[in-house]
């Protein structure tokens, strides 16, 4: 077992660490928080009402929360690497001491292995790569909450610590002739993180798309949207073609059966919206359709009624979403017809999508075979 005087890199201990940590801290801050706001889109609770505008908003905090968790991972190695010494601390003799030694230590293995994981598995799904068997979006989000109260304690313990390390000047000279100094590793650390940011999010800025190597799906897809799940992989060719397609609308008034002609022969809107999906990437389109609210209208539903829209996938996680009152009341929440002035892509959702502003990718459900309204 080596210990901690075998690193003898001047480079690393807290001077570094603390100021890695706070650049650290304040990604997880805005992980946390994008990450929060993207749960809670996806499993609402009716006490905390959400803005349903900007259209833009989710587009921007999902943004924030992929380039976040990017950046967060070489100042996290770099972090690691400055304390590494520390694992191989010899534990104290004196059995109080050793109690808190070891309270100490384990702290910090959940801190270590929840961000870890964290960091790892989602920067897997944002390269759309899930080769886990368990439910993604559930262990992020509990393994979200174990990571944010673990750095909670840990600054809480070791902010006298922090305090005095950040006290200390950072040299701009290197300690030991021909090696780098504190400030240099310091600024390859920030530089790091900048390139990552850099390579997750330039697809959304125009002229920057070549930079962009981190983003996935950046502009490829039928009528110059991406696609995520397509008609055939949905297994909803045979049915979404189908001229007997009929829309089935329920409400407290009854239900009626509406054609794609049906649909077309109401009041037609039209609305610039982006499809932002969890992963990260995201496209806008201009799409035309009906409102949901005047289809729900013909059967009694009202805006303060939140819809249930169902698609014709037999199987799959997003086959049906709840658009709440909120946005039922937005005459730009809409059953999209067309894309970009022509009839839907098959793999865009053709018969008819839900489109709404200010929502996540996996609630903007395609092929819908049934709208429900749904009263409190
Ligand atoms: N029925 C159905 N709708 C769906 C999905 C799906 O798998 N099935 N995927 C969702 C996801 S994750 C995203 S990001 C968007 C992508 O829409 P697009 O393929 O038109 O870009 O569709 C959403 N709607
Ligand atoms: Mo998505």
């Amino acid at each position: 077992m080596p210990r901690p005087q075998d690193f003898p890199s001047p480079l690393r201990g807290p001077r570094t660490a603390a100021r890695v940590g706070g650049w650290l801290g304040a990604a997880f801050l805005v992980c946390f928080a994008t990450g929060l706001y993207s749960h809670l889109l996806q499993h609402p609770v009716a006490w905390l009402p959400l803005p349903t505008r900007p259209a833009r908003l989710y587009q921007v905090t999902q943004g924030l929360h992929v380039a976040s968790g990017t950046a967060a991972v070489p100042l996290l190695l770099v972090k690691l690497w400055s304390v590494f010494p520390r694992l191989f601390v010899r534990p104290p003799r004196a059995p109080r001491r050793l109690l808190g030694h070891l309270l100490e230590r384990v702290s910090v293995a959940v801190l270590v292995g929840s961000c870890v994981v964290q960091l790892a598995t989602g920067l897997a799904n944002s390269a759309q790569w899930y080769p886990w068997g368990f439910d993604f979006v559930r262990t992020h989000f509990a393994l979200g909450a174990v990571a944010a109260g673990s750095v909670l304690v840990h600054v809480a313990v070791k902010l006298p610590l922090v305090r005095a390390a950040l006290e200390q000047r950072v040299e701009d000279r290197p300690e030991r002739a021909g090696a780098p100094s504190r400030r240099s590793l310091l600024r390859m650390t920030w530089l790091s993180a900048g390139v990552a940011v850099l390579a997750t999010t330039a697809a959304g800025v125009p002229g920057l798309r070549r930079v962009a190597v981190l983003a996935v799906r950046s502009g490829a897809g039928p009528q110059g949207v991406p696609v995520n799940r397509s008609a055939v992989a949905a297994a909803v060719t045979d049915l979404a073609a189908d001229p007997g397609w009929r829309l089935l609308v329920r409400g407290p008034a009854g239900s009626t059966r509406l054609s794609r002609e049906d649909l077309l022969a109401m009041r037609q809107r039209t609305a610039v919206l982006p499809i932002a999906c969890v992963e990260g990437w995201s496209a806008s389109g201009t799409w035309g359709g009906v409102a949901v609210r005047d289809v729900v209208a013909l059967v009694g539903g009202t805006p303060q009624d939140d819809v249930t829209v169902r698609s014709l996938q037999r199987r799959g996680a997003y086959r049906e979403s709840t658009l709440p009152a909120a946005w039922v009341a937005r005459d730009d929440s809409l059953l999209a017809l067309t894309l970009g002035g022509e009839p839907l892509h098959p793999d865009h959702g053709y018969p008819c999508r839900l489109i709404a502003p200010a929502r996540s990718g996996v609630l903007q459900t395609k092929w819908l075979g049934e709208v429900e309204v749904v009263r409190a």
